[in-house]
């Protein structure tokens, strides 16, 4: 076990806002235990050495200067489990090429070692404060909503919900029918993603799969009069190989490449290919996939960071767009009380769990909502938000829909519609076809939310013919 060293890494004496006055530390908030028998102070002293200038023992080759940028404990509640350390800027690694800050070295000091220490049971990071010159030194977005809202020929302000879907099946579709997928939804929506693990498969190779893409594009704008958006997936372990795939896909879509956006799976993928997309390609909507973030960022995981920290990394580090669940109303883990991360990421200046953050003008990250959801469970969801300024893509709530995917597209609008004219859902499947077939399409849903929906439904002369 460590030595105390709570004399030098923890200083109770400093008050949060003079730090965040001072403007010279980044502030992080942890949920953090120590093993049994560990004092708490103690353990959040060894905590912050470890997560700076320390380690376990005094070394002889530490000096004043040293000692001056080290992380300090400035709060602790053991009661409630709060620890709070503040991290000097000059603790942080900064490029030889631009001088610009990078969030691998935030993650490497403040969920690095400090996530397999003997003496913590666990410590997870539950918000972090970015100082000024921090906002400064990220990237943060090229491109934001308000660009796609412009290509879909909507007001940039308050220019509403964007449909989407994800092709479906996940994986298993060869490149005609992969395109006619696409094809088939943007006869009726707006956005198409890749799924986070199509990339480059032997069935369905990039360099056949995306002209055809590309062609289905086109189609569907010449047969909607409307743009249509496509999310290329442009993962890979390599920097030069994301840049070819980018680039590829660029070409191959010609004059309609403003309206390409690049999907990363930014967590399995790491910040690093999150800033390759965002510098090579600065002219294209970011899309932060999150895939595997739920390790370490679901409540249950005692260790890692939440889903609010990893949405509000994504900002700084300049994703256009990120997922942010489903806010309990879809298939994944989430809780009603997660659109915090949605407006802290949308907003110029939000209260956080525990710190409130000014983004200086730093573009906005869209919320994208996706999994599980169909236009059924869409009302409540807009409901709970109190806006549609999202992206949202439903690969089931799509090409699960009884009619097609197309239908599946309007009814996903029609909900929004819906929703905005606050009206009744059942009343408003009375006028709105897609919607209504939505309700048989998902009937375990429509039992759920909308009890009674079936007698409703089916009054004669209500419904207009089916399709
Ligand atoms: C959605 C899907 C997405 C998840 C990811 O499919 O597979 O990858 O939304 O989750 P479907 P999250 O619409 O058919 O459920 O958005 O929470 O990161």
């Amino acid at each position: 076990m460590a030595h105390d060293q709570s004399g030098r890494y923890a200083d109770l004496t400093l008050k949060e806002a003079d730090l965040i006055a001072g403007g010279k530390h980044i502030l992080c908030a942890y949920r953090m235990k120590p093993k049994a028998g560990v004092g708490y102070l103690e353990a959040a002293a060894h905590f912050a050495a470890e997560s700076s200038t320390g380690t376990n023992v005094e070394v002889c080759t530490t000096d004043d200067f040293t000692k001056g940028v080290d992380a300090l404990v400035y709060h602790i509640n053991e009661a409630a489990e709060d620890m709070r350390i503040a991290y000097p800027l000059e603790l942080f690694d900064r490029n030889i090429t631009d001088g610009r800050m990078m969030m691998v070295s935030f993650l490497t000091l403040t969920i690095g070692n400090n996530q397999g220490m003997g003496d913590i049971e666990y410590g997870k990071l539950v918000d972090f404060y970015a100082p000024p010159r921090a906002v400064q030194l990220f990237d943060g977005p090229s491109k934001d909503i308000a660009d796609l809202w412009r290509i879909l020929g909507r007001p940039v302000t308050d220019g509403g919900y964007i449909c989407g879907t994800i092709i479906k099946p996940k994986l298993g579709l060869r490149p005609e029918p992969f395109a006619e997928a696409a094809y088939q939804f943007w006869l009726g929506g707006d956005f198409i993603k890749n799924d986070e693990p199509q990339g480059n498969q032997v069935f369905s190779p990039l360099r056949k799969t995306i002209p055809l893409v590309a062609d289905a594009m086109r189609r569907a704008q010449d047969k909607t009069g409307e743009a249509k958006l496509f999310s290329a997936n442009i993962t890979a372990d390599d920097h030069d190989e994301m840049i070819a795939r980018g680039e590829f896909i660029l070409e191959t879509f010609g004059s309609d490449a403003d309206k390409v956006a690049f999907l990363v799976d930014g967590y399995v993928g790491g910040p690093g290919m999150i800033t390759t997309a965002r510098r090579y390609f600065p002219n294209q909507y970011l899309h932060y996939h999150r895939a595997g973030h739920g390790a370490v960022t679901s409540p249950s995981a005692k260790r890692g960071y939440t889903a609010f920290v990893l949405a509000k990394m994504a900002r700084l580090q300049g994703a256009s767009g990120i997922h942010v669940g489903t806010m309990g109303y879809g298939k994944m883990e989430g809780a009603a009380d997660d659109r915090v991360i949605a407006y802290m990421i949308e907003r110029d200046e939000c209260q956080g769990p525990v710190y409130f953050q000014s983004w200086h003008g730093m573009k906005p990250t869209t919320p994208i909502i996706s999994g599980g959801m169909n236009a059924l469970r869409l009302p409540g969801f807009f409901q709970n938000l109190g806006h549609g300024n999202v992206i949202n893509t439903a690969g089931g709530g799509a090409y699960g829909h009884i009619d097609s995917p197309a239908a599946g597209a309007k009814s996903l609008r029609q909900a929004y519609e819906c929703w905005k004219a606050k009206a009744d859902p059942i009343e408003w499947a009375m006028e709105h076809q897609e919607f209504a077939r939505a309700f048989e399409s998902f009937p375990q849903d429509a039992d759920k939310l909308y009890p009674g929906w079936r007698e409703k439904l089916r009054m004669p002369g209500k419904l207009r013919a089916r399709s």
